[in-house]
């Protein structure tokens, strides 16, 4: 049966500006009717389809999911596609998106995913587009998306049964613009292949079974089928190594967000004290974040990466070497020293993964990384949770094939006697009205002519600015990235407002201190931070301007 491209009438909204990364909104913004469409609508009308493209979907499993799947089916359809993969059941990571993009060239791709924020009836729901490298759209086109968005008047779709995205294999429709065919493929082996062809998995089967316990928990979240097929079927971890591995539409009612704060009951596990596992690592909604921990012991994200950008070599994949690293502005400057030693370059970009894919593009590096969890490199042009678990599971593996030692904690404390400790942390005052959140933001660049130069306890400021990105490939720039109040000795606090949020506004407090004391080193960060945040309240008046009394959450 032939199956008719409808043209539906429809009125733009206002609202769908993708934020850092893709349109996030409540489940029930996302049910009114058009809205998903027009935004699908807004992404083709802005891409230019070339006639029988193949398009790339899936998502991490959240409520809405199954819905916007079969919704993008019939549009992609209508709009000139030829085929969509969609990954078994709906679901595929945002790193196995990026990976399949590039694998079978398919002109992009839909990722349905809210990331780390809730899901579920009442929680919320997005969707991102990839282009054809595998990586975020950029600026130029998220901008374009939004335009049009704001202007639509009508949208193109056909109508099919629901297919059945369960089940392995092809089904074909015929539509008056020919052939189309949706190819439900298996979510986790082409991402599980390319970690193979990463990683040494023979000497990480060796440390698992020398007695070296792991416990990564998905959190209800994507990873989950990821980390069985890699962890258990490949690698021969035991079953209690995994914890939440089955993918829930509202993963179980928590924060898929793996911080101190939401993973709290991995946490609890890893500072059991002396019989806690070796290694800890838990990933977000949508499989792109990480974080690590060892026995006792939390590694933060800007550390991690500059641990990594070091001990690279000891990995097949980068054994040669690593062209360059990248870190978002907010990220520590701890990968800055590693570069220094490596005599490779380093980049400081904004916030959020889009602005690395023209470097890797460009062979300019081969590691980036986020505070904010996110760590990955040029094997996909996204963050990716369990390529960082693999990685630090390979150079510990190394460790112990050397000496029969495998501690985070040991390779942590080596790194900084090396290179210095920066003492690193991240407030987020989540949910504060949006005005306030505002005000603080202009209280703050309101001092900028009067803050450089003045002493505050031990610390003088040395400058202040509104951080601007000129994209050395592309020529782009972005400004209003996140104000940075530097001071003499090479600290730094950084305030930024989120741009992934749902409800008012989040405003975030990025804290840095260089120690280069061995001595000093092992200080909590909250400690030997104490006094910057208190200099950050001062500057920000943030308790005045929004009644915020703490942080809802500590990095
Ligand atoms: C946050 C992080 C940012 C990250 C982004 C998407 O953005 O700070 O580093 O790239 O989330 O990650 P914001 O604007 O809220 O600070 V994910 O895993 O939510 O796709
Ligand atoms: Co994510």
């Amino acid at each position: 049966m032939q199956n008719q491209v409808q043209t539906i009438s429809t009125q733009g909204f206002n609202d769908q500006k993708p934020g850092t990364s893709g349109l996030r909104k409540k489940v029930q913004v996302f049910q009114q009717p058009h809205y998903l469409e027009n935004f699908v609508q807004s992404i083709f009308d802005t891409l230019d389809v070339p006639l029988g493209a193949t398009l790339t979907v899936g998502g991490d499993g959240r409520y809405y999911n199954r819905h916007a799947i079969q919704t993008i089916i019939e549009m992609a359809a209508a709009n000139g596609f030829g085929r969509v993969l969609v990954g078994q059941a709906g679901i595929l990571s945002t790193p196995a998106v990026s990976h399949i993009i590039r694998k079978y060239h398919t002109f992009g791709g839909m990722i349905l995913s809210a990331s780390h924020n809730q899901g579920g009836v009442h929680g919320d729901f997005g969707i991102k587009y990839n282009i054809s490298n595998g990586g975020p759209a950029p600026e130029k086109i998220t901008d374009e998306v939004f335009a049009k968005s704001k202007v639509i008047t009508q949208y193109k779709t056909v109508k099919f049964a629901p297919v059945d995205i369960n089940t392995l294999g092809e089904t074909e429709f015929e539509t008056d613009q020919g052939k189309f065919t949706v190819q439900v493929i298996d979510a986790v082996q082409d991402y599980a292949d390319l970690m193979q062809t990463l990683f040494d998995f023979a000497a990480i089967k060796k440390l698992l079974a020398s007695g070296f316990k792991m416990k990564f928990d998905a959190m209800h979240a994507v990873t989950g089928p990821y980390a069985q097929e890699i962890f258990v079927n490949r690698l021969c971890a035991s079953e209690s190594s995994l914890m939440n591995c089955v993918p829930s539409e509202d993963f179980n009612g928590g924060h898929p967000d793996p911080n101190l704060t939401y993973a709290a009951d991995l946490v609890a596990i890893m500072f059991s004290g002396a019989n806690a596992p070796d290694f800890g690592a838990a990933s977000d909604g949508d499989g792109d974040r990480n974080m690590i921990l060892g026995k006792n012991f939390f590694v933060t994200p800007s550390d991690s990466l500059a641990v990594l950008a070091a001990n690279a070599t000891l990995v097949p994949a980068y054994s040669s070497g690593i062209a360059g690293v990248a870190r978002s502005m907010p990220t520590s400057g701890a990968v800055d020293r590693v570069a220094v030693k490596l005599q490779i370059p380093c980049y400081e970009t904004p916030t959020g993964w889009k602005f690395f894919g023209n470097l890797m593009d460009a062979g300019k590096v081969t590691l980036c990384g986020e505070e904010s969890f996110g760590t990955s490199s040029s094997h996909v042009r996204e963050k990716d949770g369990l390529w960082a678990v693999l990685f630090w599971l390979n150079v510990l593996a190394q460790k112990y094939a050397l000496d029969g030692k495998a501690s985070v904690e040991a390779m942590l404390k080596a790194h900084w006697l090396e290179f210095g400790r920066n003492v690193y942390s991240r407030h987020d005052y989540e949910a504060i009205p949006t005005e306030a959140a505002n005000a603080v933001m202009q209280h703050i660049k309101g001092q900028f002519e009067s803050l450089p130069g003045q002493k505050f306890g031990h610390y003088q400021v040395s400058s202040c600015d509104d951080f601007s990105y000129h994209d050395s490939i592309d020529g782009s720039v972005s400004n209003n990235q996140g104000v940075r109040i530097l001071f003499v000795d090479g600290s730094r606090i950084v305030f930024r407002l989120s741009g992934t949020g749902t409800e008012g506004a989040t405003l975030r407090i990025y804290l840095e201190a260089y120690e280069p004391d061995s001595h000093k080193q092992h200080l909590d960060a909250q400690i030997a931070l104490a006094e910057m945040i208190k200099i950050g309240l001062q500057i920000s008046q943030l308790l005045a301007l929004t009644g915020c009394v703490e942080p809802t959450v500590i990095t």
